[in-house]
């Protein structure tokens, strides 16, 4: 008898008395909201990082239809980027418990026989492979590239996006179907009655359920830990004075030290290959072009131009963020109407002195340069920028996610070729 028990296919392989209606049913209307809220915030990032503007933004081939974006990023709040992906990475972190004990929830399913039982049952398989295929890459790929760095250089974001799409469609048929038995399940607990499937089945879907160790409400309760946990190790990372909780989303890169210039570092000046004499007095100018012509300016020459201050944080992509740094330099529409940008200024394309690497450079739309707190940033916190802070110049934009502040820029051009 036992021996028949021990392929995964015959149902009394899974003996948790665990496995349940209710378990599932909760974790996935935590789910249902969570994953939704991480969809949105996702798709967020894309509409922040101008992907209509000038390729060096957005290379993802053949998004066609899915490039759809439907407004232009604003300047305000400009602590928004801070917001919405802090809220896609960290919320994104805290899912995983959930979402792992969803799936050990319903993996009796996945060896179910006959493997389809009519059309319809066919169908709804093949959108649990999807579903289950494209969260877990999703959920894979997003963890991978917050801890290590973009371990798919360049590819992430692509890889990252359709699977997103794949894995959402998917969500959507799947909440469509069960939503209802799983709202009606949670009712019923709450009111203490049985479960779909009736009083015999009210405390487990395994046939032969061995005796429990835990009772539901204490895993439930494992599950909540394992994601209170992972949230207080990860939030820290967006505020400056907590970041040495986060233990379990640490980022590389340089210690920042203190001081002005003491705030987190992404790529250091060395990693983006900037040497110190392509930065000098001597050697470095900026090269500012309108449809007024050509400028070029060394660093002297833009301490002379009108300076503004604005408080404006750094909101990297990969989910952390700095509070906000004061920092003081040149407004970008006043480059613009250096070259012949008067009053109205237009989208423009930043590049910096690196030479390779994804970052060098990127496009910022009509709105951002407009406002008044973008700014090619010479000083922060009432210092010099530091070489790993983009010495001798970078952008600022409110509201803009971090990879569109270049450092060590060396080009500004106004108005689209
Ligand atoms: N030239 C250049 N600028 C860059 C980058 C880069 O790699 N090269 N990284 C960007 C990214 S992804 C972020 S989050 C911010 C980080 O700025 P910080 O290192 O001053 O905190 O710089 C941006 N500017
Ligand atoms: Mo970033």
């Amino acid at each position: 008898m036992r021996d028949s028990l021990r392929l995964p296919t015959s149902p009394g392989f899974w003996r948790s008395p665990l496995r349940g209606t209710r378990f599932t049913s909760v974790l996935g209307l935590v789910l249902l909201v969570g994953i939704v809220v991480v969809f949105v915030t996702g798709l967020l990032s894309y509409a922040a990082y101008n992907p209509d503007l000038a390729a060096v933004n957005d290379k993802t081939p053949g998004k066609g239809l899915l490039g759809f974006y439907l407004f232009s990023w604003p300047t305000d709040p400009h602590w928004l980027y801070r917001l919405t992906q802090g809220v896609h990475v960290t919320l994104g972190i805290t899912l995983i418990p959930v979402l792992l004990a969803k799936l050990w929830s319903v993996v009796p399913k996945l060896f179910e026989l006959p493997p389809v039982r009519s059309v319809a049952h066919g169908l709804e398989r093949l959108s649990l492979v999807l579903l289950v295929g494209g969260g877990l890459f999703e959920f894979t790929t997003g963890v991978l590239n917050v801890q290590l760095d973009y371990l798919f250089p360049g590819s992430f974001y692509p890889l990252h996006f359709y699977g997103a799409w794949v894995f959402f469609a998917a969500f959507l048929a799947h909440a469509a179907l069960k939503v209802p038995t799983a709202l009606r399940n949670v009712r019923r607990m709450r009111a203490g009655e049985p479960v779909d499937g009736g009083p015999a089945r009210e405390e487990s879907t395994a046939p032969t359920p061995d005796p429990p160790t835990v009772s539901r409400r204490g895993a439930l309760g494992f599950v909540a830990g394992g994601s209170l946990l992972l949230f207080a190790t990860t939030a820290g990372r967006s505020f400056d004075g907590l970041r040495g909780t986060a233990l379990l989303a640490p980022h590389g890169g340089a210690d920042p030290g203190s001081g002005p210039n003491g705030f987190q570092i992404n790529k250091t000046a060395a990693y983006a290959g900037i040497r110190a004499a392509d930065t000098g007095a001597d050697s470095w100018r900026l090269t500012v072009t309108g449809r007024g012509g050509t400028v070029r300016l060394s660093r002297a020459e833009l301490d002379g131009l009108a300076r503004h201050s604005a408080d404006l944080p750094i909101a990297c992509v990969e989910g952390w963020s700095t509070s906000d740094q004061r920092w003081r330099g040149v407004r970008l529409r006043d480059l613009a109407a250096l070259v012949g940008h008067d009053g109205d200024p237009p989208d423009v394309l930043v590049e910096s002195l690196q030479t390779h690497g994804a970052f060098r450079h990127a496009a910022l739309r009509a709105n951002q340069v407009a406002d008044p707190r973008s700014l090619l940033a010479l000083y922060v916190n009432g210092a010099r920028l530091s070489p790993d802070h983009g010495y001798p110049a970078r952008i600022i934009v409110p509201a803009a996610p971090g990879v569109l502040n270049t450092k060590w820029v060396a080009r500004l051009t106004f108005g689209r070729p």
